[in-house]
């Protein structure tokens, strides 16, 4: 029995105040309830104060990115141990809006889940298609690929520690385009068949597969019933407490 997750992505939204104010109310609201597993991702100048408001709750520190190297000559960029040393547990890596804006390869991902599960960190792997290569069938091939790459560097010791999540580009911070629950069960069971491929059947089972993509309370409960629909992503509906409270309680 896979226990469900779901993931607040801020992107490059709020402020300090916002931030601490944010993280507060949904910790609050959460309560001791421990049926599903919870995380923020908020943007790295916070991650120290949204840490420390986490202190005592129930909900897990995530970064939204990382740089694959201990230290270095990077400038602007920031490492898996400063992650560790800021208190997050979890990174996600693979984003679209970091493939498709600002030119992040399957191998620079692969690079960086490596480094990532190296110093201990639990690994949000994004995957999804764009709208064109949808329409173009390509949708299969396209997860493949990404799955084969960013997961070139995962082995059995560290498999534990690794999520996936399916976010279909077009249906990113679009509400008039979002998955129906039928497309996402398909994608997630396709991502499982390829998961089980690569690395067996009981890893596949225990896999986590979150959906990302415009995921709103109305919609939540539909897509986290479905067979295989592990968890949500959540943007733009994780920058208020109401919203993000309610899909967790959908997820429970
Ligand atoms: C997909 C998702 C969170 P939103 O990017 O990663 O954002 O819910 O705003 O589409």
């Amino acid at each position: 029995m896979r226990q469900k997750f779901v993931v607040g992505n801020w992107k490059m939204h709020t402020t300090a105040a916002v931030a601490g104010r944010l993280t507060q109310a949904i910790a609050d609201g959460l309560g001791s309830d421990t049926r599903v597993r919870v995380v923020l991702c908020p943007p790295f100048p916070y991650l120290a104060l949204v840490g420390e408001r986490l202190k005592g709750s129930r909900v897990a520190l995530g970064a939204q990115n990382l740089y694959p190297a201990a230290d270095g000559p990077f400038t602007g960029e920031v490492s898996p141990t400063m992650l560790l040393d800021l208190g997050c547990q979890y990174v996600i890596l693979g984003h679209s809006e970091r493939r498709h804006t600002l030119g992040e390869t399957d191998a620079f991902i692969d690079q960086k889940v490596r480094a990532a599960l190296a110093v201990g960190l639990d690994v949000i792997l994004c995957v999804g298609e764009t709208r064109d290569q949808r329409n173009a069938n390509q949708t299969e091939a396209v997860l493949d690929r990404q799955l084969g790459q960013g997961l070139a560097g995962v082995t059995a010791g560290t498999l534990a520690r690794l999520s996936i999540a399916y976010e279909p580009v077009w249906a990113i911070g679009n509400l008039s385009h979002h998955a129906t629950p039928q497309q996402a069960q398909d994608a997630h069971a396709g991502i499982r068949r390829r998961f089980g491929l690569l690395f067996g059947e009981p890893a596949a089972q225990a896999l986590v597969i979150s959906y990302g993509g415009s995921v709103e309370p109305e919609d939540a409960a539909a897509l986290l019933s479905r067979p295989g629909v592990d968890g949500a992503l959540v943007g733009g509906a994780s920058l208020h407490a109401d919203p993000f409270l309610a899909i967790v309680r959908a997820a429970s």
